[in-house]
């Protein structure tokens, strides 16, 4: 209840329209005070249902990041690098538990939200539906996607929704070292034999545009940015993250005297920003929207494991027999 008004069983808010606009007027202050909202708090329909979009797509992102990187545990080149890639798989799926948490302090289920992933009819990060074809792409997912993802986390933890923020810190602090393994690779690779260079080189060029996709559509094609800055719950724009990424971690590529497929990546020392070819964003939306070279493959292992996982949940939430032994009784 608020005065009165309240929200009905179906999230739907009953009340008079002054009552609303002074509970928006209220939030917003808050908002703008960098106060938290929590879960109990009153929050407008569309920040609730903006958040969920939002959180439920970083959550699947999460658990198919871990897919491409899980296929390359046993073909790992030494016992190091495997046993850094089991760890950092398991992180992913732990950070993809942390995010659906998050998500459902708003009122949608980890079951709904799984259902819609294997329908389709959530999406996940554009950057999973390319195939990790050698060891550099391993390389290559560690170092820059974990470092696109560092960027976008730090900034989006400082925003307005409490159980994502603090998610979000957790999973940075895991994500830097996820980048530190991803970085050492790149460079074993990058002072390596030729071949090995020329494999990195490989990965790079076929990597490089989803990069550029990863931080979503540019700003003109961008539909919820303005509302999503306007409620801190993105603390930067797609394109304000791109120029940091490219800006942070183009150089580090260059350094190694490796390049990247684009012959108009430069930067304007007297502005700081970065010009590039535009990414080709027909491509962008015709993979988020399903139709990449990994979607079908990705939601058919995701499909698999929870139609063969079923049991362990069910075993796990029925009730103990009561002739159940008691193990080293
Ligand atoms: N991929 O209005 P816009 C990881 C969609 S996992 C797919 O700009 P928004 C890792 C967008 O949803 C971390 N779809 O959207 C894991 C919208 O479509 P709908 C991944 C994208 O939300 C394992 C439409 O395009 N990070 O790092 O304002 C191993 C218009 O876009 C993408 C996150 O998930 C995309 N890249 O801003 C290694 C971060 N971009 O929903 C590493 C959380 C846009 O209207 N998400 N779309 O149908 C965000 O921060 C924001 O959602 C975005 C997009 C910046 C990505």
């Amino acid at each position: 209840m608020y005065g009165s008004a309240y929200i009905d069983k179906d999230e739907k808010f009953v009340g008079t329209a002054e009552d609303e606009a002074q509970l928006l007027e209220v939030f917003e202050a808050r908002i703008a005070r960098g106060e938290k909202i929590e879960p109990d708090d009153w929050m407008p329909a569309d920040y609730r249902k903006q958040l969920i979009r939002m959180i439920e797509q970083h959550a699947h992102s999460e658990i198919m990041g871990a897919l491409p990187e899980g296929t390359w545990i046993t073909r790992a080149p030494t016992l190091r690098r495997k046993l850094a890639l089991i760890a950092k798989v398991q992180d992913e799926v732990g950070h993809g538990h942390l995010l659906y948490a998050a998500a459902e302090t708003l009122g949608k289920s980890r079951e709904t939200m799984i259902n819609d992933l294997i329908s389709g009819k959530s999406k996940y990060s554009n950057i999973f539906n390319y195939p990790a074809k050698t060891w550099a792409d391993i390389a290559v997912i560690g170092f820059l996607v974990d470092a696109g993802a560092i960027i976008n986390q730090l900034l989006n933890a400082k925003g307005s929704y409490g159980p994502y923020c603090r998610a979000l810190e957790r999973i940075c602090y895991e994500e830097s070292f996820h980048l530190k393994q991803g970085y050492d690779a790149f460079v074993a690779l990058a002072t390596g034999t030729p071949m090995q260079r020329e494999m990195l080189q490989d990965a790079l060029n076929r990597w490089w545009p989803p990069m550029m996709h990863f931080f979503g559509p540019s700003d003109k094609l961008s539909v919820h940015t303005e509302r999503l800055m306007r409620w801190k719950v993105k603390m930067a724009s797609n394109e304000e993250m791109r120029q940091e990424f490219i800006d942070q971690y183009v150089p580090k590529i260059w350094e190694l005297d490796m390049t990247l497929p684009d012959p108009n990546l430069k930067k304007n020392e007297e502005t700081g920003v970065w010009s590039y070819t535009e990414p080709d964003w027909d491509e962008f939306f015709k993979v988020i929207n399903g139709d990449g070279p990994c979607n079908a493959e990705r939601i058919a292992v995701r499909k698999y494991a929870e139609q063969h996982g079923r049991w362990v949940r069910e075993a796990l939430m029925s009730k103990a027999p009561a002739t159940a032994v008691t193990p080293f009784a």
